[in-house]
């Protein structure tokens, strides 16, 4: 087992981390911006290293620091966290080339499922649903004419280095692909220097359900059911819960036996998720395969009891998976509603001095958050401050215990999404559970415009 690890993150995933470790007997080194200094991670790791200025591309995302970092400390693997280096192939390769175990999986791995078109045509050829589109890529607008006709409109072209929404286009007919071809691209070259586009059918309205695995060195692949996700605004997701209530015992076991064999294509090691879109009918297809830890991963913790930390570093240290698959049983229904530092109505950000902070507890309710009283949110990073995870035997217990959980959260000084959330947890649809990534835009009505 390790001695030491570097966590590579900050706020509340840099925490939860420090607790797995603190469990397991581990040491750990926070890294921080000088924007962090005061930060619960860095109070409370063993040792902290100070690795650069505010801006993420000079302190969190630099390869160098970090690594440098790890060597001055001697510790023998890094956690990336979710975001900032969790899903570079380039780090993973770095941290491999200098002696530090990088606590996820393989950089080969890592690569393979970024490219999303490749990602795509990989689970194509295993014998996982993709939804009709192209064999990869799409050269030009020429070929994504042609391909379209036996698709069928609307199609979707979508960034092969994305993800997450950034450079897709919903095209509805032939005299729209010049330019939303031309559009998507040029975004895509923007935001990852990659101007790649893969083409699917569009879906309307589907669920977001996504599987989590676990692999480890020894060969053996587990799930850990799946997590609907349908609530998201933009592509930030807002709400996620376990198990989905679109789901029955059938379906669930086909879709997880999909999401393993996904898995097992590509050899998996370590933590990761397989993403299905679900249609109105039952239909479900892959969609992309994320190699890390996810921000909603409580919510798996919390109807398994499993902590999927503690198992990412065992598995990363070589030792089998603690438990087997007939162990994993969905005992409860979890509930998560992610608190950012944005306004309600506008979702403006709101950095600035947390003055008062009173986060809820009692009877299944978890806080995920490295916010306190007097704590400066900096504006440099993402906005949200704080995942508050309900857990009860129903997914009725689970809704009243969240709504007692956000009217007793009390936060001042900056603004927060809680009332925003109070709403969604009051929405009849929510509590039916007829969800679908069309809910949001529903939910704010017109003139709310949420793209693609
Ligand atoms: C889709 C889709 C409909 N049809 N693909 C958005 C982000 C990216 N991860 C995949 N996304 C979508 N892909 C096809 N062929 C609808 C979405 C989508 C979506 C997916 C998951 C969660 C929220 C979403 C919100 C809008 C659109």
């Amino acid at each position: 087992m390790f001695r030491k690890i570097l966590i590579a993150n900050r706020g509340e995933i840099a925490l939860r981390i420090i607790w797995a470790c603190k469990e397991l007997g581990i040491k750990t080194v926070a890294v921080h911006s000088t924007a962090d200094e005061n930060s619960l991670h860095v109070r409370f790791a063993n040792e902290a290293v100070c690795i650069g200025p505010p801006h993420n591309k000079d302190s969190y995302l630099s390869v160098q620091s970090v690594i440098a970092a790890a060597e001055i400390t001697d510790a023998d693997a890094i956690h990336p966290g979710y975001g900032f280096l969790a899903e570079s192939a380039h780090f993973a390769e770095v941290c491999k080339e200098c002696g530090l175990t990088f606590i996820g999986p393989e950089p080969a791995v890592i690569r393979s499922m970024g490219d999303k078109a490749e990602a795509r045509r990989t689970m194509d050829r295993a014998g996982v649903p993709t939804i009709p589109g192209s064999d990869g890529i799409v050269p030009d607008v020429e070929e994504a004419l042609k391909l379209a006709g036996p698709i069928g409109y609307p199609v979707l072209l979508k960034a092969s280095a994305g993800g997450g929404g950034k450079g897709m286009r919903i095209v509805e007919s032939d005299d729209d692909m010049e330019r939303l071809f031309t559009s998507a691209a040029n975004e895509s070259m923007n935001a990852f220097g990659n101007s790649e586009l893969y083409m699917e059918k569009y879906i309307l309205e589907p669920r977001h359900v996504e599987f989590q695995i676990l692999g480890d060195t020894h060969g053996n692949l587990v799930h850990l059911f799946e997590r609907e996700c349908s609530i998201q605004r933009r592509h930030q997701k807002l709400i996620e819960e376990s198990p989905s209530t679109a789901l029955d015992e059938d379906l669930r076991a086909r879709m997880a036996a999909t999401a393993i064999k996904a898995a097992k294509a590509v050899d998996y090691t370590n933590a990761g998720t397989v993403e299905f879109l679900l249609d109105a009918r039952g239909e479900f297809f892959f969609i992309e395969m994320n190699t890390r830890i996810q921000v909603e991963h409580p919510v798996t913790e919390m109807v398994t009891g499993i902590d999927l930390i503690k198992e990412q570093i065992r598995v990363a240290a070589g030792e089998p998976i603690g438990f087997a698959q007939d162990e994993v049983r969905i005992a409860a229904h979890a509930i998560e509603c992610r608190v950012n530092a944005e306004h309600s109505e506008t979702f403006a950000p709101s950095p600035g001095r947390i003055t008062t902070f009173h986060p809820p507890g009692g009877p299944g309710i978890r806080v995920d958050t490295a916010a306190y009283a007097e704590a400066v949110i900096p504006p440099y990073y993402d906005s949200m401050i704080a995942k508050v995870i309900s857990c009860g035997n129903t997914r009725g217990e689970a809704i009243l215990r969240m709504r007692r959980a956000l009217e007793s959260f009390v936060i001042e000084g900056i603004h927060t999404n809680i009332a925003l959330q109070r709403r969604i947890l009051a929405d009849e649809d929510f509590v039916r559970g007829r969800l679908s990534t069309a809910f949001m835009e529903r939910f704010l009505g017109p003139g709310k415009k949420v793209s693609a």
